[in-house]
């Protein structure tokens, strides 16, 4: 059974993952709208992922006799200043879960939550790959800078990412 503590903060994070889902989501949307089919596909997939790792965490929660709570949102932003910016922002973004993940481990050594410590690990690992691919990503767009035949590259390589990661390569979960 799941102490209460563990579940708030476990129902914090699903509001997290969900969030960023919503973010993604709009980044897509606003993507598509530039005519950036390729990083849309990226983006949309991703924000399926970011669902995904909410689900993850509503079922554990209530696999352990706690409640996890589907949250109210805020809505994201809707228009963006420049892919680069998008990509920043996804970098920073994904530092902060990284941060909020690793305070939960903590918290649940603290409580000897050894169950949930141990799913937690699935997301550690996960905020690895998400980190070092954004950073990956947001070298690439210094590298572009303003050549518009760069942006149209990248466009057609993060089309081809997401085919991939659809394809089950490169996604484990
Ligand atoms: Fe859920 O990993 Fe990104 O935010």
């Amino acid at each position: 059974m799941i102490s209460a503590p563990v579940s708030k903060a476990l129902n914090k994070q699903i509001e997290l993952e969900g969030s960023s889902s919503q973010f993604y989501l709009a980044m897509a949307s606003w993507a598509e709208t530039q005519g950036l089919n390729g990083i849309a596909a990226f983006l949309y997939q991703h924000a399926d992922e970011e669902r995904m790792h909410m689900l993850k965490l509503i079922r554990f929660v209530n696999e352990r006799g706690g409640h996890g709570v589907i949250p109210m949102l805020k809505q994201p932003p809707v228009t963006f200043k420049s892919v680069k910016s998008v990509f920043e922002e996804i970098l920073k973004h994904e530092i902060r879960v990284t941060a909020e993940i690793n305070g939960l481990v903590d918290a649940t050594l603290k409580v000897k939550d050894y169950t949930t410590h141990n799913f937690l690990q699935w997301y550690v690992s996960e905020q690895i790959e998400e980190e070092a691919l954004a950073r990956q990503i947001v070298d690439k767009l210094k590298l572009i800078g303003d050549d518009k035949g760069g942006l149209y590259f990248f466009d057609r390589d993060l089309e081809q990412l997401s085919k991939t990661e659809a394809s089950g390569e490169g996604n484990e979960a």
